[in-house]
């Protein structure tokens, strides 16, 4: 065996996707393809597509546009939700400023209450969400809005999205679905063949990769390559494996990643939303009904606005074993009310029926507290036993 030392060429192009999907999304909008932008891994991508429009996500990850959303919005508020919206203000992130349409959704309290301001400023439309899976009548409701969701794309670019067209765009999700897992699925082998940086890094980058059929064969010819190398004997050392959940990270909070694998552990899997959440179990059997088929499907994002929140539970029961976890970083940004409340069921998951570590890291996006973070994530994984 020799340790990896360098990546194949193509990870680098991941790592400058963001970056080189500005220009993209300018070309995309003089050929004239409608751009749709989204905050949540909730909305029904497949639903974007069969309308022939590019679903992005919006930029959310930086400061830099927090003091305008500031003059707005409370300053206690969680800093995804400030950032987004100042992006949107000031217009800021190329993405917005190209979205024809925005598309929020009621999860937590201060998105939907902002989305209210947002809504000012561009043209936008806000999907129902239900707060629990509990009823019949939730589930209905959610079924209704994959309906109206087609029906105010079909009313704004004035076209007409079939259900033929619907069926076309799952199955090209589930393909794009199964090609990210596959990759991100690299986690699981021990000693690891990449960094859980560099996971990170792909799926990030692929989230800003437009041409899906290209992102596809993409993804799916580097995992082979990684495979390949790896049985060839290229790995990285051994180190405590991290499972890290919580908040959508990106951008400043990269620096938690950092914290974990420059501090002596390597994470194997990410059950956020910004790798895993609406990928892991979203590929289910197909039915008649292409609507309540979505709805399944992502009723399935285990997101910590939901009462009760059974999915992350499944998830994280499941990838704690699959990928032979030592133990669980929480990211919980601040002012996070859904995801900081539950982190206690995550700690007593994590210990009682697991058996394993857990730390809470809460931050935002500001620099300060790197070297606070540095030291709690050292002495966690100095504390780890047994790995
Ligand atoms: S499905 S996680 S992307 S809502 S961190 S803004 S919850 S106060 S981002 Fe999320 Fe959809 Fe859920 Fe995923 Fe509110 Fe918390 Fe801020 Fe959050």
């Amino acid at each position: 065996m020799k340790l990896r030392t360098e990546l194949p060429e193509i990870f680098h192009n991941f790592k400058e996707a963001r970056r080189d999907g500005f220009i993209n999304v300018k070309e995309l909008k003089e050929k004239g393809i409608p751009i749709v932008g989204t905050f949540c891994t909730y909305l029904p991508e497949e639903i974007i597509l069969a309308a022939g429009a590019i679903p992005i996500s919006l930029c959310s990850t930086s400061d830099e546009t927090i003091p305008a959303a500031e003059e707005d919005l409370p300053r206690n508020l969680c800093p995804l939700i400030k950032s987004s919206y100042g992006f949107g203000k000031t217009d800021k992130c190329p993405y917005f400023y190209f979205a024809d349409l925005v598309i929020g959704e009621t999860t937590c309290d201060g998105k939907k209450k902002m989305y209210e301001y947002m809504a000012e400023f561009k043209p936008f439309y806000l999907m129902n969400l239900p707060n629990s899976w509990n009823t019949d009548a939730s589930f209905e409701l959610w079924i209704d809005e994959m309906v109206r969701l087609k029906e105010k794309l079909e009313d704004f670019f004035n076209l007409e999205i079939t259900e033929e067209k619907i069926r076309e765009a799952i199955n090209l999700m589930n393909e794009d679905r199964a090609a990210r897992k596959e990759f991100y699925s690299l986690g699981k082998l021990n000693p690891p063949a990449i960094s859980g940086y560099d996971i990170f890094k792909v799926m990030y980058g692929a989230n800003y990769s437009f041409d899906k059929e290209n992102l596809i064969k993409t993804l799916n010819e580097t995992t082979k390559e990684i495979k390949e190398e790896y049985d060839n004997g290229k790995v990285l050392p051994k180190k405590p494996r991290i499972l890290m959940t919580g908040c959508p990270i990106g951008g400043v909070t990269e620096k938690v990643i950092k914290a974990v694998e420059d501090n002596g552990g390597h994470i194997v899997f990410f059950e956020n939303c910004t790798i895993s959440k609406n990928i892991d179990k979203l590929n289910i059997e197909p039915m008649d009904n292409v609507y309540e088929e979505l709805a399944t499907k992502y009723s399935l994002v285990g997101c910590s606005c939901m009462s009760y929140n059974t999915h992350r539970f499944d998830l994280l029961d499941e990838v704690i074993d699959d990928y032979q976890v030592d133990g669980v970083l929480e990211m919980g940004l601040q002012s996070c009310h859904p995801y900081a409340i539950e982190s206690k069921k995550v700690k007593d998951f994590c210990h009682n029926e697991k058996d394993i570590d857990y730390i809470y890291i809460e931050t935002d996006y500001s620099e300060s507290d790197i070297e606070q973070i540095n030291t709690r994530v050292t002495a966690f994984i100095e504390m780890m036993e047994d790995w």
